[in-house]
């Protein structure tokens, strides 16, 4: 059973402010294999990277469109872990609470939480790749297996509603989540390897603006050396373990 500090959970329950920022490792309990961890079965030969781009969509929309159905069906057998529901039972028990995502996988939403701040977008709604407008898949024919035509464009094909790599992320909840991370007065950084930016960059300025910067993760990441604490674990047990001492009655 991992250690969690008494100072940690005073200093949530003084909080004006705190904000849960989660990456796939948060999703890993639920049976979904992290982004980097490496693809199974016939994914394993291509790096999630090198699909994930609208590069590789325009050269092959097919082979992605494949992907992300894959990544979908995966979904479907698939629950909420107790560090989802954590979180979601957290936001009524803090003075103020932001959840920041870089998951696509809707699992917070399913678990309860409300307002999620979705950086990289979401692999259950769909677009239009010319004109980024959503479509419902339910409304078009076909069998979807192959990437549909955009009821909103000619030329336009229906991809996933994600944020693939070179592309920018959703301007309003960027800026929700610059404000939210520069406020708090603690930061909890969660399952994300730290690398892909610029989630990765929210950690820093929450140190800057003089917060508690708090990691959960199995591992050491480029944020383990900055963060205040280091709550080597998973996040299906930590967290659950801080709503415990967060509902005792402080002394
Ligand atoms: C952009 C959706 C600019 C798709 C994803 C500096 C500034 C700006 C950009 C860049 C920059 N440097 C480089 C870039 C480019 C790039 C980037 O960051 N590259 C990386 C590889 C270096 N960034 C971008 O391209 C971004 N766009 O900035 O555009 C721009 C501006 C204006 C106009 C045009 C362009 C877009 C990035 C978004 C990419 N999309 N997802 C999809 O899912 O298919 S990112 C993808 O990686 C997932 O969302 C995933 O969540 C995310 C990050 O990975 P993690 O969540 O951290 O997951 P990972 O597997 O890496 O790690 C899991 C962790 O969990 C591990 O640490 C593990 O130890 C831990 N763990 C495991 N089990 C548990 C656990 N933790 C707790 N409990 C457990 N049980």
């Amino acid at each position: 059973m991992i250690e969690i500090s008494l100072q940690l959970i005073k200093a949530l329950k003084q909080a004006d402010s705190v904000v849960a920022s989660t990456g796939a490792g948060t999703s890993a309990e639920s049976g979904i294999a992290t982004f980097r961890q490496s693809q199974t079965g016939l994914w394993s030969r291509f790096r999630p990277e090198d699909l994930a781009t609208p590069e590789a969509f325009e050269k092959n929309p097919q082979r992605v469109w494949e992907w992300y159905q894959w990544r979908r069906e995966q979904l479907r057998n698939v629950q909420p872990n107790p560090g989802h529901h954590a979180l979601a039972k957290m936001a009524a028990m803090l003075n103020g609470f932001t959840l920041i995502t870089q998951n696509v996988d809707g699992l917070h939403q399913r678990a309860g939480s409300q307002e999620v701040i979705e950086l990289h977008g979401s692999i259950v709604r769909n677009i239009c790749h010319r004109s980024r407008l959503e479509v419902e898949l339910e409304h078009l024919e076909g069998d979807q297996h192959s990437p549909p035509r955009s009821p909103h464009h000619r030329q336009g094909l229906v991809r996933p509603a994600v944020v693939w790599f070179g592309e920018a992320l959703p301007q309003a909840a960027l800026e929700s989540a610059i404000q939210a991370s520069s406020r708090c007065q603690v930061f909890l950084s969660i399952g994300t390897s730290s690398i892909v930016q610029p989630a990765a960059s929210l950690a820093e300025m929450a140190r800057q603006a003089g917060s508690l910067v708090v990691e959960i993760n199995p591992a050491s990441t480029p944020l383990s050396s900055h963060a205040d604490m280091v709550l080597q674990g998973k996040s299906g047990e930590i967290l659950p373990r801080i709503l415990e001492l967060l509902a005792e009655p402080s002394d």
